[in-house]
C-alpha cells in the first residue's frame, strides 16, 4: 500500500504538513459534501451556503446548520482523526489544516490544527461579533438572537467569504516549509484550500493524496493512495513506527 519512496521520505522529514476534507469524518458518520451521499445532492451550495441565502431565507438555511449540528454532536472521531492526532507526535514540526467544521479533529486529541472553514457549533452576531456557543436554533422555524438585537448566524465561511487571513496564511507557510504533505479526503475543488497542495508540491514537498477516488489534482501530485483515510492512515502510522520513526 506505501510506496517506498513515501516511507523513505517519511523518516527523512521534519516538517509534515496535512490538509483533510470532509472524507476524514465520513467514517464517523458526518456526510460529505459532493458526491453519491454529499450534502449538496439535496441542497444546492449557493442556496445554503452564502451571505446571499441567508439574507434571502434565514429560516431554511437555520435549519440546514441545526440539523447538522445536532448530528455531529453525537459523532465521535475515528481512526483516521486518531492517526492523525498521532503524527502530530511523530514529527518534531507537524501541521493540521483542516477545512472540516466539525471538530472531530480536536476531539482526537489533535492540538496544533488551523480551522480554514470556521467550526459549526458556534455562532457568531452579525451585528456585534458576539460569538456563543449555544446550539442553535432551539425550535425550527426560528432565527436565532443576539443579546445586542442582531441576527446570529454559523460562524463557519461561506462562498465569497474572506477565510481568516492569519490562519490562511499559517496554512500556507506551513505548506510551503513541509518535507512532505497529505491531501485527505478533499475533493480539491473548494479555493484557497486547494491550492495547498500545489503550493507545497512547487516549493518542494512530496504531495500525497489518501482517497478512496482520484481527484482534480491527483495528476499534479507525487502520489495517490486510494483507499478510506480511517484505514489508510492507521496503517501509515504502524508502518512509521515499525520503521523506527519516533519523535
Ligand atoms: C473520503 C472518504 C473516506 C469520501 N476517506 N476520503 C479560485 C478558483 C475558482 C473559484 C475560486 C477561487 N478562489 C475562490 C473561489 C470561489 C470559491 C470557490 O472555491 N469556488 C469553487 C467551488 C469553484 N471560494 C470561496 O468563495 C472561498 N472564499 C474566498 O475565496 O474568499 C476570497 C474571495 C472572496 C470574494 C471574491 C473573491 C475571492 C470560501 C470557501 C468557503 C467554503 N465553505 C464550505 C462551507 C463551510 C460551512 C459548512 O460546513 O456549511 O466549506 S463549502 C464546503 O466545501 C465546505 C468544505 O470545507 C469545502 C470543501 O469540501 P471537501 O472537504 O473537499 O468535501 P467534498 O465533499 O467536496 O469531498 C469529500 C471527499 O472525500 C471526496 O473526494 C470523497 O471521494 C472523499 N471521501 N469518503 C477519505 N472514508
Ligand atoms: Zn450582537
Amino acid at each position: 500500500m506505501f510506496s517506498d519512496r513515501l516511507i523513505k521520505r517519511m523518516k527523512k522529514a521534519r516538517s509534515v504538513a496535512v490538509l483533510t476534507g470532509a472524507g476524514v469524518s465520513q467514517e464517523s458518520g458526518v456526510a460529505t459534501f459532493r458526491g453519491e451521499d454529499g450534502l449538496w445532492k439535496k441542497f444546492k451550495p449557493e442556496e445554503l451556503a452564502s451571505v446571499e441565502a441567508f439574507v434571502k431565507n434565514p429560516v431554511l438555511v437555520w435549519e440546514w446548520y441545526g440539523y447538522r449540528q445536532k448530528i455531529i454532536l453525537k459523532t465521535d472521531p475515528n481512526p483516521g482523526h486518531m492517526a492523525l492526532a498521532d503524527m502530530e507526535g511523530i514529527f518534531p514540526d507537524f501541521a493540521l489544516i483542516t477545512q472540516n467544521v466539525d471538530g472531530l479533529h480536536r476531539k482526537a486529541g489533535s492540538q496544533k490544527i488551523l480551522e480554514l472553514h470556521g467550526n459549526i457549533l458556534v455562532s457568531r452576531c452579525m451585528s456585534c461579533g458576539t460569538k456563543s456557543d449555544r446550539i442553535e436554533p432551539e425550535e425550527d422555524g426560528m432565527v436565532p438572537r443576539c443579546a445586542c438585537g442582531g441576527r446570529m448566524r454559523p460562524d463557519v465561511v461561506w462562498f465569497g467569504e474572506m477565510l481568516p487571513q492569519d490562519i490562511l496564511s499559517q496554512a500556507f507557510e506551513a505548506a510551503e516549509r513541509s518535507d512532505v504533505f497529505f491531501s485527505i479526503g478533499t475533493s480539491a475543488v473548494v479555493h484557497p484550500a486547494a491550492s495547498l497542495p500545489v503550493a507545497a508540491k512547487e516549493a518542494g514537498a512530496y504531495v500525497v493524496e489518501i482517497n478512496p477516488e482520484r481527484t482534480v489534482l491527483s495528476g499534479a501530485l507525487d502520489e495517490t493512495i486510494i483507499g478510506k483515510s480511517g484505514e489508510v492512515l492507521p496503517r501509515l502510522v504502524s508502518r512509521l513506527r515499525e520503521s523506527g520513526k519516533e519523535a
